[in-house]
């Protein structure tokens, strides 16, 4: 059966935060030195590391997206900013250009300038997209909405073009995700390659289509698309983990983690699509047990999720 709206909300948040912090111990690492630990994505998921997942900025800043959209529905700057600032912990590891843009806006210095100067044309990062799945819950219905909602919610840190599309993409991903019924791939990859302009995620995503095509489900095509810090070269990689494997969530973030480098993100954003789809029992229940969020025995995300939903019905 279907899973419901509520769960696909809860799913997408849950999904990212769960990606996030299973995929944070091994941020940096290469795909060699994480098979040495866990050979397969079953492995990883069986066996997580012991201590309690924390999340990350990932996590951080999707929320300040979600509480922004819940408050205003829709994304406005400067609450948005608001949120950023109100979250802000920087042992959470942001990355380098972000965390000079938000330590402006903290010191209420002009942080427009960071943002467009610090980086030659803005930052290309992949930290617009790896918070901008509540905006893919939101406008789900609407597609051009959506797509210049995810704009507005990448423009206090990434300005740069590559930048802002990676971010739009993940959201349309995810809007799509929460939508569909049944996950049909030459749809699911059209809808996607008709709202790109630019080369860096039209190629790939066609060849993304492509290798799912062929039903290839061996972890090394996926690295692939990368697995960098740069929006070209992880949000495509996390768009092919979840349609390399539409009906599972361990094997989506667990494929994700096992190919190295920015994990956290990938897992966060390959989690975030496949909870939208899947719904929150697809998420594993011993790991939603290990991870921070728990305030007074309930979960922050989980109320967020209510709240999105409820603001996604009056729109
Ligand atoms: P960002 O804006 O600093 O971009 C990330 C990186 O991409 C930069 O540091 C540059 O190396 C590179 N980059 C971006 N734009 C350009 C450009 N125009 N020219 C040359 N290089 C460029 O930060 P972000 O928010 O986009 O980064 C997201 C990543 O940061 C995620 O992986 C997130 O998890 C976090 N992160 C954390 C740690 C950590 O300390 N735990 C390490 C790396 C990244
Ligand atoms: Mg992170
Ligand atoms: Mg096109
Ligand atoms: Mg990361």
């Amino acid at each position: 059966s279907q899973p419901t709206i509520e769960s696909r909300f809860e799913g997408c948040l849950l999904g990212l935060a769960v990606g996030d912090a299973l995929g944070a111990p091994f941020e940096g690492m290469s795909a060699d030195d994480i098979a040495q630990r866990y050979p397969s994505a079953q492995d990883l998921i069986e066996n997580p590391p012991p201590e309690e997942l924390c999340y990350t900025d990932d996590t951080q800043m999707a929320i300040g997206v979600a509480e922004t959209l819940v408050k205003c529905g829709r994304i406005n700057e400067r609450e948005l900013c608001k949120r950023f600032v109100a979250n802000y912990s920087p042992e959470r590891g942001y990355g380098a250009g972000a965390k000079i843009v938000l330590e402006a806006m903290v010191d209420e210095r002009d942080h427009k300038v960071l943002a467009a100067n610090h980086f030659p044309g803005g930052s290309f990062g992949n930290g617009a997209a790896m918070r901008v799945a509540p905006v893919g819950l939101m406008f789900r219905h609407d597609h051009e909405r959506l797509w210049r909602e995810a704009r507005l919610s990448a423009l206090p840190t990434h300005v740069h073009p590559l930048g802002i599309e990676g971010a739009q993409l993940l959201a349309l991903a995810v809007g799509i995700a929460s939508t569909i019924e049944a996950f049909d791939r030459d749809d699911f990859f059209a809808s996607l390659a008709e709202k790109c302009q630019s080369q860096d995620y039209t190629d790939p995503l066609r060849k993304a289509s492509l290798l799912s095509d062929v039903g290839a489900s061996d972890v090394r095509d996926l690295a692939l698309f990368g697995n960098g810090i740069e929006a070209t070269s992880s949000v495509v990689t996390a768009i092919a983990a979840f349609a390399m494997s539409p009906n599972s969530y361990d094997a989506t973030i667990g494929n994700a983690i096992l190919l190295g480098g920015d994990t956290d993100t990938i897992a966060a954003m390959a989690g975030a699509i496949s909870g939208a789809y899947l719904g929150i029992t697809a998420i594993p229940f011993h790991l939603l047990e290990h991870l921070e969020d728990q305030e007074q025995g309930a979960s922050y995300l989980q109320i967020l999720a209510s709240k999105l939903r409820a603001a996604h019905e009056k729109i």
